[in-house]
C-alpha cells in the first residue's frame, strides 16, 4: 500500500470517530514552533570564547558541532529540510555576527549585530525569537547579573535587557512577524542564602525597568521564564516560578514562560497551561525533556509531550501559545536532535488535532467518566502514524525511517570535515 493509500484508510477511522483529519493537517502546517539556534553549537554564541557559564551546563563532546555563523546557518538549514511545517528561528544575544575586528560589549548590541539573521530569517520566510544573553559573561558576579546588589553589575545587565528590546522589535519589523523576548537569568545561590527576598526585589525593579523600554506590544512579546534550580545554584534561584508568574501578571504586555524542565519533578506544565490561559491573554513554552532533572535532553514524543499538546488543541489556544523548544545534547549528531525534537512536538500536536475533542469533554461535563476513559485509551491505538507519513509525504519531507541516512550523509559529507 501506498503512504496515500494508507492516509485514505486512516482517515475513514478516524472519520468514524468524529475526526476531520485533512483539516488537523491544515492547521499543523500553520502552527509555527520555534528552533532554537543553540542545539547547533552547545550553546557557545559567537560573542566569547569562554566557557558556558550562569547555572546551565552541556554534556557531551559530539564532533562536528558548528563553530562559525556559517556553520550553524548551514546545519539549520540541514535540520529544517527534515522538518515540515512552520517553523521560526530562535536566537541568543550572544550569538550577534560582528564584522571583521568589530565586537560590541552585550549592553551595547544593535540591530546592525543581528543583520545577518534578519536576513537569513527573511530569506526564509520565518520570524524570529529573541533573548538576552545573562549567562557565559564575565559580568555575572557572585552568581548574579540583574539582581546584583552591585548596581554596576545591575546597569550592565539592564542595558542589555533594553538593547535587547530595540532589537526584538527591528527582528518584528523586518520579518513582519512578532518576536517573542525570553527573560531567563541563572541568578542564584549554591548555598542556603542569608536573604531570599532581597535579590528579588532588585530583580523585579530591574526587570520592570527593562520592560519600560519603549516597544509596540504587537510586535514584541517579553516573557520572564521560572526555574526551580539550576547547576551550581541548588539552593535558591531568583527568578522562581511564584516570582516569574506574578512579574507576568503585573506587568501588562508581560508573557509568562513556562520551561517544562523547571519544575519539580512531579509537577506538569501540561496542567499548568489551562491554568495560565484563564488568566494570560498569551503564554510562551519551552518544550524540552527532562531526565531527572532539567537535563534538556532532545524532545521525544513522550507522554508529557503529548499531553502538553493535547491542552493546547483542546482550550483552543494555538494562537495564544507560542511554542519554542529548548534543549541541547552536545552526545549525538546535533542536526539529528534538532530534526527529532520538532518532529516531536508537531507528532505530539498532530495527535492532538486528530482528537474527538469536543466529544470528550461532553463526556466529561455528563459525568460519563467510564466512556470517557473506554474512548481515550481507544483514541491511543489509532493509526496517526499513516496521517503523520502522510503529511511529511505531502509536505516533500522525509519519513522517520528515511531521516538517519539524511543526518548520516551530511555528517559524513559536511560534520565529519570540521576538524
Ligand atoms: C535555562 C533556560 C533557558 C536556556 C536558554 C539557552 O535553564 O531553560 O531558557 O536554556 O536561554
Ligand atoms: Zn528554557
Amino acid at each position: 500500500m501506498t503512504v496515500t493509500e494508507r492516509y485514505v484508510s486512516a482517515r475513514e477511522m478516524f472519520k468514524k470517530t468524529g475526526v476531520d483529519t485533512d483539516a488537523a493537517i491544515g492547521i499543523l502546517r500553520n502552527v509555527p514552533i520555534s528552533m532554537h539556534c543553540w542545539q547547533g553549537d552547545d550553546v557557545t554564541g559567537f560573542d566569547h570564547d569562554g566557557p558556558l557559564t550562569g547555572g546551565i551546563q552541556t554534556t557531551g563532546n559530539y564532533p562536528g558541532k558548528a563553530r562559525t555563523p556559517e556553520e550553524l546557518m548551514a546545519d539549520m538549514d540541514k535540520a529544517m529540510s527534515l522538518i515540515p511545517g512552520r517553523k521560526k528561528i530562535n536566537i541568543h544575544a550572544s550569538y550577534a555576527i560582528f564584522e571583521e575586528g568589530e565586537f560590541a560589549d552585550r549592553d551595547k548590541l544593535e540591530p546592525k549585530h543581528f543583520a545577518r539573521w534578519v536576513e537569513f530569517a527573511r530569506e526564509r520566510g520565518m520570524g524570529l525569537d529573541f533573548n538576552p544573553t545573562f549567562f557565559s559573561h564575565p559580568k555575572i558576579k557572585d552568581g548574579l547579573t540583574l539582581s546584583s546588589p552591585d548596581p554596576d553589575i545591575r546597569r550592565f545587565w539592564i542595558n542589555h535587557g533594553k538593547a535587547c528590546i530595540r532589537i526584538s522589535q527591528y527582528f518584528a519589523e523586518e520579518t513582519g512577524v512578532p518576536c517573542v523576548m525570553n527573560i531567563w537569568t541563572g541568578d542564584g545561590f549554591k548555598d542556603i542564602p542569608a536573604d531570599r527576598m532581597g535579590p528579588r526585589m532588585r530583580y523585579k525593579e530591574a526587570i520592570a525597568e527593562i520592560l519600560s523600554e519603549p516597544y509596540d506590544r504587537n510586535k514584541v512579546k517579553p516573557c520572564v521564564e521560572s526555574k526551580v534550580f539550576g547547576i551550581g545554584v541548588e539552593s535558591y534561584t531568583v527568578g522562581s516560578a511564584e516570582f516569574c508568574l506574578s512579574m507576568a501578571a503585573r506587568n501588562e504586555g508581560c508573557l509568562p514562560l513556562m520551561d517544562n524542565g523547571h519544575y519539580h519533578p512531579t509537577e506538569v506544565v501540561s496542567d499548568k497551561i489551562p491554568a495560565m490561559l484563564c488568566f494570560y491573554p498569551e503564554i510562551a513554552l519551552h518544550v524540552t525533556r527532562g531526565v531527572r532533572w532539567d537535563s534538556d535532553h532532545v524532545l521525544l514524543l513522550d507522554d508529557e509531550t503529548r499531553e502538553i499538546a493535547k491542552e493546547i488543541v483542546r482550550c483552543d489556544a494555538l494562537n495564544r501559545v507560542y511554542i519554542a523548544l529548548d534543549y541541547f545534547d552536545a552526545s549525538i549528531n546535533r542536526i539529528s536532535a534538532w530534526a527529532v525534537g520538532m518532529r516531536s512536538m508537531q507528532k505530539a500536536l498532530l495527535t492532538a488535532l486528530c482528537m474527538p475533542n469536543a466529544e470528550l469533554k461532553k463526556l466529561q461535563d455528563e459525568g460519563k467518566f467510564t466512556e470517557l476513559m473506554v474512548k481515550q485509551e481507544a483514541m491511543k491505538m489509532m493509526p496517526f502514524g499513516d496521517i503523520w507519513n502522510y503529511y511529511c509525504e505531502q509536505s516533500g519531507i522525509v519519513d522517520d525511517f528515511g531521516l538517519f541516512a539524511e543526518v548520516d550523509k551530511y555528517e559524513a559529507e559536511v560534520l565529519s570535515r570540521r576538524i
